[in-house]
């Protein structure tokens, strides 16, 4: 049911800033960035073998990485893991006790749909699931 690690999130403070790093300097492949309403962040993807690294830098102040932010700094925000079936992914964390940090699958980057499960349930680690839309 989760079948990859789709990416790791990294909050930064501008992505403007944070782009030659991983392009130039790491040499990543760089995919592109766009605005994800629904999150309040604007992110950066490159691809790194079969995985992505997701830049996310906050739209508005009281978007969830602003917070992050403001309380830790630039760093290692959430492990993306990609399913093929969200509902079914949703539907196993929630009755394993595991609290979904929304009602229903979200929009996200690339047309995906997403779900959040609350780090204080996953050992620390905010965890997103994600599906490929159809
Ligand atoms: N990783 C680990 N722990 C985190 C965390 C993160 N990314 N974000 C918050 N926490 C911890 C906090 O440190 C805090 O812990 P303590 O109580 O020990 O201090 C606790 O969770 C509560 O955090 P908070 O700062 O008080 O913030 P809120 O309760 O208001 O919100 C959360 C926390 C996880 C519910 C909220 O950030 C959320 O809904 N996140 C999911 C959505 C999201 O992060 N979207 C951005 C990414 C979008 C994308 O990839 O497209």
């Amino acid at each position: 049911m989760l079948n990859k690690i789709d990416h790791i999130g990294i909050a930064v403070r501008s992505i403007d800033a944070s782009l030659p790093l991983y392009r130039d300097v790491l040499g990543l492949e760089f995919l592109g960035d766009e605005v994800v309403e629904s999150q309040r962040v604007r992110v950066a993807f490159f691809k790194i073998g079969e995985s992505m690294i997701e830049l996310l830098e906050p739209t508005s102040d009281d978007s969830p990485v602003a917070k992050f932010l403001e309380k830790n700094g630039e760093g290692i925000h959430h492990l993306a893991v990609g399913t093929d079936d969200i509902v079914a992914a949703r539907a196993r964390a929630s009755s394993g006790g595991l609290r979904l940090l929304s009602d229903t699958p979200l929009d996200g980057a690339h047309g995906k749909l997403i779900s959040f499960v609350h780090p204080k349930d996953t050992q620390g680690v905010l965890l997103e699931f994600t599906q490929r839309g159809h």
